[in-house]
């Protein structure tokens, strides 16, 4: 009898650790999904979000920025600005168009872009440079 008892709280030990183990293995796995759904990476200047910079990105931003202050009175354009137009010529990925880093997409994020891809890295602004967004 106390060799049985001895067992089903060893067996039941085993079974508690296993269990233990086995929920915070799956906490962490969740906690490591989350952040992988939560968080994207993006470099400064790909406005299309494939991968790289080149000039279909500076050519974008251009039109970009032609249309929208059409459509607006000339207005400067602010990151937020282009995050919520969603009409002709809008940028995939409206924060990587700032590349100069002032907070707003003007001709200079354009010709940044244009510097880059010739290898000017001098006025480049933070083209190229990765940052992250909250998804
Ligand atoms: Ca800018």
């Amino acid at each position: 009898m106390k060799k049985t008892i001895k067992r089903v709280t060893a067996s039941l030990t085993a079974m508690l650790m296993m269990f233990g183990s086995t929920y915070t293995a799956v906490g962490s796995v969740s906690a490591t999904n989350n952040e992988i759904q939560s968080r994207k990476s993006y470099m400064y200047g790909d406005v299309h979000g494939n991968g790289s910079v080149d000039l279909n990105d500076a050519v974008l931003i251009a039109q970009f920025i032609t249309v929208y202050k059409k459509g607006n009175n000339g207005s400067i354009i602010s990151v937020e600005d282009a995050i919520e137009y969603k009409g002709e010529y809008c940028l995939p990925v409206p924060q990587a168009a700032d590349v100069d880093g002032d907070g707003y997409i003007t001709d200079a994020d354009a010709i940044c872009v244009q510097s880059y891809v010739i290898g000017d890295s001098k006025n480049a602004g933070r083209c190229g440079e990765s940052f992250d967004i909250d998804e």
